[in-house]
């Protein structure tokens, strides 16, 4: 079973520039108490605590801008921020629609999410949630990815997605890479190799109709991975080393890594945790993933269920639209290069997708490939003539 490396000692730098190629070291994960045990350690946890503490405040001064920042997202277009940055669009593949995956293990709040986000963006009442979200998670599940679109002008799109299992690494791995990889359509069936062959029947027949032939398939251009701070809560009591490797090293695994971006990452369920216990999982989470608690981690939760207008509360309607202007700016900025305009070109690296050392190679010497299109083409040319002569 894969394993890696936690970054425990971080809320340092060094675990800020930790590079995804460290996912292959073997794990330490240092136990929390550990941590708090040292002295300058604890003094460094009050410190974040206050700091935490202090954002949360400031988060909650800004709700003031709650509509500017509403505005912001519904203007949004896929670039804008790169334009912002004062770069050029030529040269850019700039998508017609934003993608952002949202990922994360099973009953973190990943489906409940995707309806906030709705909720908060379009502020249009359905009358119902859009995405589906399940109380027995054990029994149910997102089985066939679900594409979203946000804002009118369907510039952005989130993608639901089954939940990691969080016991089998390798085949978690393996989902995500698929994902990021070929890219993701609605309605695509996740079936993992674990699964029982009575799931497997039930989900062909439940995907018979496929619609998912029709679907556009989307690259993905941000991943939202989206945590549970129960979970997180209980794995630092229980000193459940395991999980909080698996955590980490789905996290950091370096295909859902832009450059060096790593996903954007949403604590859910605080709300179940005393104010001090949420802000310590907010703390843990941030020492195991190497990122900043205070800037990195947005804790979004407190939604259960159908929402009403009184159940709204701008503090967190605040942070998750800040989210996703952070999920944004991430995607703009790390949009890929134009491979090419030119036509078989472009049919190469799609059918190369599934052999990504070919397809890195391909896209960075696209020449090596043209030129070689043209020596097969001379070849047969040739091969013809010779034939024809004779
Ligand atoms: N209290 C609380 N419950 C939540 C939160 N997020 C999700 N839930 C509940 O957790 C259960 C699983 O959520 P769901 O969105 O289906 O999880 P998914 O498997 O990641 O898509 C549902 O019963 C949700 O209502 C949260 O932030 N706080
Ligand atoms: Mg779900």
């Amino acid at each position: 079973m894969p394993s890696c490396t936690s970054d425990s000692d971080s809320w340092s730098e060094k675990s800020k520039s930790a590079s995804a190629s460290e996912s292959a070291v073997p794990l330490s994960v240092k136990p929390a108490s550990d941590v708090r045990g040292d002295s300058s350690e604890s003094r460094r946890f009050l410190e974040l605590k206050a700091k935490v503490l202090r954002q949360n405040e400031q988060l909650k001064k800004r709700t003031k801008h709650i509509k500017d920042q509403r505005e912001k997202i519904l203007r949004y277009t896929p670039g804008n921020w790169l334009v912002g940055r004062g770069g050029t669009r030529s040269g850019y593949a700039i998508p017609a629609v934003t993608t952002l995956l949202i990922v994360g293990p099973v009953g973190a709040g990943k489906s409940t999410l995707i309806n906030n986000i709705i909720r908060v963006v379009d502020k249009t009442d359905h009358g119902f949630d859009r995405a589906q979200t399940y109380e027995n998670t054990r029994e149910y599940g997102t089985y066939f990815l679900e594409e979203y679109s946000i804002c009118e002008s369907q510039s952005i799109c989130l993608f639901d997605t089954r939940g990691l299992s969080g016991e089998d690494l390798t085949e978690d791995l393996a989902v995500l890479q698929t994902w990021m990889r070929e890219g993701v359509h609605h309605g695509q069936m996740v079936v993992r190799s674990s699964d029982s062959s009575a799931l497997k029947e039930c989900l062909k027949s439940k995907g018979r109709h496929g619609h998912d032939k029709l679907s556009k398939k989307r690259d993905v251009n941000c991943v939202i991975f989206v945590v549970s701070a129960v979970e997180v809560h209980n794995m630092k009591a229980n000193e459940d080393f395991a999980s909080q490797n698996n955590l980490v090293c789905l996290f950091k695994d370096p295909y859902l890594t832009f450059k060096d971006d790593r996903p954007v990452v949403v604590m859910t369920h605080g709300d179940e945790l005393c104010k001090d216990d949420r802000v310590a999982a907010r703390i843990h989470l941030g020492e195991l993933l190497g990122l900043s608690p205070i800037n990195h981690i947005f804790d979004i939760s407190g939604f259960t269920g159908r929402i009403v207008d009184d159940d709204c509360d701008p503090t967190t309607d605040m942070a998750l639209l800040e989210m996703l202007e952070y999920a944004l700016q991430k995607a703009d900025r790390n949009l890929p290069y134009k491979i090419t305009t030119n036509f078989f070109l472009k049919q190469v690296v799609e059918a190369t997708r599934r052999f990504p050392r070919i397809n890195d190679a391909i896209k960075e010497r696209p020449e090596i490939t043209i030129a070689m299109f043209w020596l097969l083409l001379f070849g047969l040319a040739l091969a013809a003539i010779i034939e024809i002569i004779d």
